[in-house]
């Protein structure tokens, strides 16, 4: 099954919306494989963000990934990468379509609440990144309710 990386920002801890933003993920039928609060160094959040070390906002990016505790997951599910991305919204939270997560909490985008893989190859990077341990093989009773 496939699983995805998904990040609450320092923003979305700091304001106390940790638990809104997992019960989306659990109320849309997604499982929970991976779970930590985690404050990041900074050489941890260029690791993360490399591929957009050339933009100009790369500096203020990394400022704001490790100025306070994030909580790092992974999450199993059908199409788990690309619905993911749906229930986050666009990048810029002005351009988020409402119902989506960026749209409901956010309105900057360098303030913008969470972050999700974009592909299925960039979530099984992120997920060795963060997760180097390995994860919870856990099987939830309510599979066949879902699926
Ligand atoms: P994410 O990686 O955080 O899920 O975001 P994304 O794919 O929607 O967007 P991406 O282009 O990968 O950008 C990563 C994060 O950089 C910040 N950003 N700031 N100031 C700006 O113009 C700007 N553009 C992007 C956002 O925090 C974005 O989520």
């Amino acid at each position: 099954m496939e699983q995805t990386f998904i990040m609450i920002k320092p923003d979305g801890v700091q304001r106390g919306l940790v638990g809104d933003l997992i019960s989306r993920f659990e109320k849309r039928g997604f499982f929970l494989k991976g779970l930590k609060l985690i404050t990041v160094e900074r050489s941890f959040a260029e690791k993360h963000y490399e591929d957009l070390s050339a933009k100009p906002f790369f500096a203020g990016l990394v400022e704001y990934i490790i100025s306070g505790p994030v909580v790092a997951m992974v999450w199993e599910g059908k199409n788990i990468v690309a619905t993911g991305r749906k229930m986050i919204g666009a990048t810029n939270p002005s351009n988020a379509e409402p119902g989506t997560i960026r749209a409901d909490f956010a309105i900057e985008v360098g303030r913008n609440v969470i972050h999700g893989s974009d592909a299925v190859e960039s979530a099984r990077k992120e997920i060795a990144l963060w997760f180097p341990e390995g994860l919870s093989n856990w099987r939830s009773n309510l599979h066949s309710w879902i699926y």
